[in-house]
């Protein structure tokens, strides 16, 4: 079982990816060829060759950018921690890197350190900072690895040891806590090249959590495929990385943005199996967030923000109930939260050993009368009548408290 021994962590429950690199200047297409998967592999996917690809850094000019609004929207939006795409596979360093011109101050007319401005806006509004770093993929270095490519004359190690061990002492520190780092696609690398990273990190940054992606079975939590949801309930820290349309890094051909309710759902589903969600956003070329992001994010911040004590440090609900439609369930101590995802006129749950104290409606505190009915087999079924105008409403919750510190129950009824 995977334990990053971090509170914060285990409690955040919900979290702001950020993909932005070189890619976004391109927004999915490449001299008149469009990409018709993740536009943030476009150099990869079109073969795009080094040095045309490197004179994107010219064109990179993000005006738009402002770390601050970044920030308080994903505050606004019930995100307790951000992890940004300092390196991704492209190899481009989006902070002041000493050790490759390859970044965005040195290389790019914009000439600012976007790392450190998200930094300090991080610690003016009290959000934790994670850093995505590529540690093995880097498709600018002659010796980083490239999937779906012969790497086979390259020399891994050295790319290791001339540009992703001293980045991430750079990284580590430059720019104050670093939360987390979001190690990925580790590909070749061996348990002791990953061991060497852990190492650093911890030795530079001892309360940095280590992502699963950083190989060899070893990290300090769980993460799971992009967009993939653990059929069950999973015991450790985990976490689930997932994109808002059908890729990380911005184009602009992709409007096939998720709607509310299904975020709202998913991000339940995932909290009621104990995970953190990782939700991404990737800016346009001018640092400006997608608006279909934020259209989808405003309304998901606002059931986050009214709900928040039934999702913060809310606890994994061991029963096989969560396929449901209607429904998805958190708990906390002498608490089932009951998330009404569908319009009901009533919730019935087959109540297995609990004795209710108390429903009501969590984000206003209204009472909501309950019956506690006694079946033929012995078990009893819980009746929470709804008020009438909840009945063509979703997206909200309540809260049913019981004597008993660890609610038992399962829902009846579609
Ligand atoms: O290749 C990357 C991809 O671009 C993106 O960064 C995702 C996020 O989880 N990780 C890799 C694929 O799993």
């Amino acid at each position: 079982m995977k334990d990053t021994k971090q509170q914060w962590f285990k409690d955040a429950k919900f979290g702001l990816f950020i993909h932005w690199g070189l890619y976004s200047v391109l927004a999915g297409e490449y001299k008149g060829k469009r990409t018709d998967r993740i536009a943030e592999w476009i150099m990869n996917y079109l073969d795009i060759p080094v040095k045309e690809y490197e004179k994107l850094a010219l064109q990179f000019n993000p005006t738009g950018f402002n770390a601050e609004e970044i920030v308080k929207k994903a505050k606004e939006w019930g995100m307790r921690y951000i992890v940004f795409t300092a390196k991704h596979h492209e190899g481009f360093a989006m902070y002041h890197s000493g050790c490759s011109k390859y970044n965005v101050v040195d290389a790019t007319p914009f000439g600012r350190d976007i790392l450190k401005e998200l930094q300090l806006a991080c610690e003016k509004y009290g959000m934790k900072l994670g850093v995505y770093y590529s540690q093995a993929q880097d498709w600018h270095d002659p010796d980083g690895l490239r999937y779906g490519k012969d790497n086979s004359h390259k020399n891994y190690q050295a790319y290791l040891d001339r540009k992703c061990m001293p980045q991430l002492r750079e990284i580590l520190t430059g720019y104050g806590n670093i939360a987390l780092i979001w190690f990925d696609t580790p590909m070749e690398t061996t348990a002791e090249q990953s061991r060497a990273m852990i190492d650093l990190v911890k030795f530079i940054q001892p309360g940095c959590i280590i992502s699963g992606r950083i190989g060899n079975q070893m990290g300090g939590y769980m993460t799971t495929g992009d967009n993939f949801i653990p059929r069950l309930p999973y015991e450790g820290d985990w976490e689930l990385p997932a994109t808002l349309n059908d890729t990380w890094g911005f184009n602009q051909y992709d409007h096939n943005w998720k709607n509310p309710d299904d975020v709202i759902r998913l991000l339940l589903k995932i909290n009621s199996r104990g995970g953190n969600y990782l939700l991404n956003i990737g800016p346009d070329s001018l640092g400006r967030i997608p608006e279909g992001s934020i259209r989808v994010l405003d309304t998901v911040g606002q059931f986050v923000r009214e709900n928040a004590e039934a999702i913060y440090d809310s606890k994994r609900v061991d029963i096989y109930a969560y396929e449901l439609e209607w429904a998805q369930f958190t708990r906390k101590d002498y608490k089932l939260f009951v998330h009404m995802l569908q319009p009901k006129i009533r919730i019935e749950l087959l109540n297995v050993g609990n004795r209710v104290k108390r429903a009501y409606l969590l984000k206003d505190g209204t009472e909501l009368s309950y019956k506690v009915m006694k079946v033929c087999e012995g078990d009893s079924v819980i009746e929470v009548e709804l008020p009438e105008y909840l009945h063509s409403r979703k997206n909200y919750c309540v809260c049913l408290e019981t004597e008993e510190k660890e609610p038992i129950f399962e829902p009846i009824k579609g």
